[in-house]
């Protein structure tokens, strides 16, 4: 069997969130470098890629023995989940695979935008993004971590439960990110049950490997990162990610 292909780059969050499951089940499988939003070659707009997915986002995923094509990270999770049987992080349990679900569902308007809203304007100096967008981000992510705080957080170990399922590793893409160390473009100082969290999460299989990129690139919170140092913390993180993957073929 031919391993799975992934389209994507480590800088992206939702390819992380899939990276990591895949790294954390210790399941092979092959990176295709593709730039989001970009028109050229290797760029997500770039017709060839449009005919994977016409959505034109990363993460995709190919399997090349069936020429199955999925996208949409959290669709993605789910599918592996499904198909390799990975029910500790993906219950078949009814009720607790629901509020697995009820996480994933969430995430997108209410961590996953807010947390773009908020690195992106730090990224992309030059799309000049309105204060008034980044005010809403973070008035978003707020409301989003109280929400995570004061219930999901505060009754168990992990987002849904005692065990570390998909709800978490889409979660931290997106949170963890924010954290210092990385971006460093939020203060979690009121959310004591999130940093503990965060610290969970840090110990998690994976966690390292997975977010080179972040590490490379360092605190934002001032200077703009260069598009050459995006590249280049891309491009680190990518020789790690190959150096793990050939630990993991057998
Ligand atoms: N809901 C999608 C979001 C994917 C997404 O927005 N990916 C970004 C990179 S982080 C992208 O591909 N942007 C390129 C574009 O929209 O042209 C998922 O979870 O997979």
């Amino acid at each position: 069997m031919q391993p799975l292909l992934l389209y994507g780059v480590p800088f992206s969050q939702p390819v992380r969130a899939v990276m990591w499951l895949m790294l954390y089940k210790r399941t092979p499988f092959e990176m295709v470098l593709i730039n989001p939003g970009s028109k050229g070659e290797t760029g997500s707009r770039n017709p060839a890629y449009l005919a994977k997915n016409p959505g034109g986002t990363i993460p995709t995923i190919e399997e090349p023995d069936t020429g199955f094509v999925l996208s949409e990270a959290h669709t993605i999770m789910c599918y592996l989940s499904n198909t390799h049987g990975w029910e500790d992080v993906y219950p078949t349990d009814y009720r607790l695979r629901a509020r697995v679900d009820w996480y994933l569902h969430y995430h997108h308007r209410n961590v996953r935008d807010a947390s773009v809203g908020l690195v992106a304007p730090k990224i992309r100096k030059d799309l000049n993004i309105p204060d008034v967008i980044q005010q809403a981000a973070h008035a978003t992510l707020t409301k989003a971590l109280h929400a995570l705080e004061s219930s999901w957080l505060a009754e168990s170990r992990y987002l849904t439960g005692e065990q570390l399922t998909l709800a978490d590793f889409a979660a931290y893409v997106e949170i963890g990110q924010l954290q210092p160390g990385f971006t460093n473009v939020y203060d979690f100082a009121p959310f004591p049950n999130v940093r503990r969290w965060l610290d969970e999460m840090k110990r998690v299989d994976g966690h390292d490997d997975v977010h080179v990129v972040l590490a490379e690139l360092g605190d934002i919170s001032g200077e703009p990162p260069t598009m050459e140092a995006i590249r280049s913390a891309n491009k680190n993180a990518l020789r790690v990610l190959k150096a793990k993957l050939r630990e993991l073929t057998p």
